[in-house]
C-alpha cells in the first residue's frame, strides 16, 4: 500500500528533540556509562509519536518478510515486546502491520512478575512456543537488555527470528565490536534500528537541534563525538 505515511528518520528525530525523548546532560546508563544524550522512548507519548514508531518497526518488518520470502506457503510473523516499554510499540505495530501492510502478525510481551492465578505465567498474547520470533526493543547500548529478553524467549520454547531497535547507540558490547554486531553474530539473526547515533549527530549537526528549542551548542555536539569515540564501534 503506497498511501500509508512512511518512516522517516529527520521528522522522527525533530519529534524527539521537540518532545525531550532526546535529551543533553549528563546521564548515567545501564551500562554503567556515563552519557551526554539519552534517549528517553517512554516519552514517546503522543498519538503521532506512537504511530511513526509503530510505521518504522513496520516498514522494517514488512522489508524483512519480502526479502526473505520464498515464494511458496505464507510466513507466519511473531513479534515479541519486552515489559515495560516494549508492549505499546508491539501492540502499535501490529497494527500498523495489518493496516498498512496487510500483514497479519501475532503479537505477544512478558509481565515483569509471573502471576500465579488465573491463567498464570509470564508470557502474554501470542504463543511463541516453537516460534521464532521478532523482537522489538527502544534503545541498544551494551546489549544487555536485549540478551535478557532473548533469555526469556529462550525459556518459553522460542527462538529469535530477528531484531528492531528504535535507536542503536553502536557502542561496544561485551568487547570490541557493536552490541548489534555481536547479537546478528552469536544469533545469526537480522538486528536493525530506525535511527543510530550517526543519525543523530549528522541531524544536529545540520543544525536542526536550535528549532526544537534544546539549546544546540557546538559543545553539545564535541561532547557526543567524544563519547562516540571513547565507546562507539
Ligand atoms: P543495554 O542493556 O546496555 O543495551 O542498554 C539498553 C537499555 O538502556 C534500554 O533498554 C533502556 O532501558 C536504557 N537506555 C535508554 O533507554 N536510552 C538510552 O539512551 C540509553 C540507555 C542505557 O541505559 O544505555
Amino acid at each position: 500500500n503506497a498511501q500509508h505515511p512512511s518512516f522517516s528518520s529527520h521528522q522522527f528525530i525533530q519529534l524527539a528533540l521537540d518532545n525531550q525523548v532526546l535529551k543533553f546532560g549528563e546521564f548515567v546508563l545501564k551500562s554503567g556509562r556515563i552519557s551526554p544524550y539519552f534517549f528517553n522512548a517512554g516519552l514517546l507519548a503522543s498519538g503521532e509519536m506512537l504511530s511513526l514508531l509503530a510505521c518504522g518497526y513496520a516498514d522494517a518488518l514488512a522489508e524483512q518478510m519480502a526479502a526473505s520470502h520464498n515464494g511458496t506457503d505464507e510466513q507466519e510473523l511473531v513479534i515479541f515486546g519486552a515489559a515495560y516499554k516494549g508492549i505499546p510499540f508491539v501492540a502499535a505495530t501490529a497494527q500498523a502491520l495489518w493496516i498498512h501492510h496487510g500483514i497479519n502478525a501475532k503479537w505477544g510481551y512478558n509481565r515483569k512478575e509471573a502471576k500465579t492465578h488465573g491463567e498464570g505465567g509470564n508470557l502474554v498474547g501470542a504463543d511463541v512456543s516453537g516460534k521464532a520470533v521478532w523482537v522489538l526493543d527502544d534503545v541498544i547500548t551494551a546489549g544487555t537488555a536485549m540478551r535478557e529478553v532473548v533469555e526469556i524467549l529462550e525459556q518459553a520454547g522460542a527462538s529469535v527470528a530477528g531484531i528492531i531497535v528504535a535507536l542503536d547507540r553502536k557502542e561496544k558490547g561485551q568487547a570490541e565490536h557493536s552490541a548489534i554486531q555481536e547479537l546478528a553474530s552469536t544469533l545469526e539473526v537480522p538486528v536493525r534500528a530506525l535511527v543510530d547515533i550517526d543519525d543523530l549527530i549528522s541531524y544536529l549537526a545540520d543544525d536542526h537541534g536550535v528549532q526544537s528549542g534544546q539549546h544546540k551548542d557546538a559543545t553539545q555536539l564535541a561532547k557526543m563525538q567524544h563519547y562516540r569515540a571513547q565507546y562507539g564501534v
